[in-house]
């Protein structure tokens, strides 16, 4: 999982001998003409967690999901959950790759734990 990598470029004075030459001044110190630090950030990519129907679930066990792990009223989680139960998938929400990755996680673990069949899964959000 590549994430993306924000790089900090600082304006370094460079040295008397230094290839490419610093500034120096008369008296041989250095000194740096620049006034700004650029600075270089990248938006991290975003990831839909969507959850999907099928006939076994209970409906009361989805809505508690959602409340959980999607931290939803009880109106949205109720509002998700008959969208899912109706057009066959729904989205939970939009997060970066390791926050979405831990809440599938965490969904197909509780779901699996209460022997459950909802399934789960994340896609890029382009
Ligand atoms: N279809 C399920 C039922 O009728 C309810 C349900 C809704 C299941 C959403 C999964 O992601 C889901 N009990």
């Amino acid at each position: 999982m590549s994430q993306g990598v924000s790089f900090i470029q600082m304006n370094q004075p460079a040295g008397p001998g230094a290839p490419g030459g610093g500034n120096t001044g008369d008296d041989g110190t250095d000194f740096d003409l620049s006034t700004q630090t650029r600075v270089r950030t990248k938006k991290p990519s975003l990831y839909r967690v969507l959850l999907l129907n099928d006939d076994y679930t209970p409906m009361e066990f989805v809505v508690h999901i959602l409340e959980r792990f999607f931290n939803r009223s009880r109106e949205q989680a109720t509002r998700i959950m008959l969208h899912v139960h109706q057009k066959g998938v729904g989205l939970c929400g939009v997060y970066t790759f390791e926050v979405a990755e831990t809440k599938v996680a965490q969904v197909l673990d509780l779901a699996k734990r209460h022997e459950h069949p909802l399934q789960c899964v994340m896609e890029k959000d382009d």
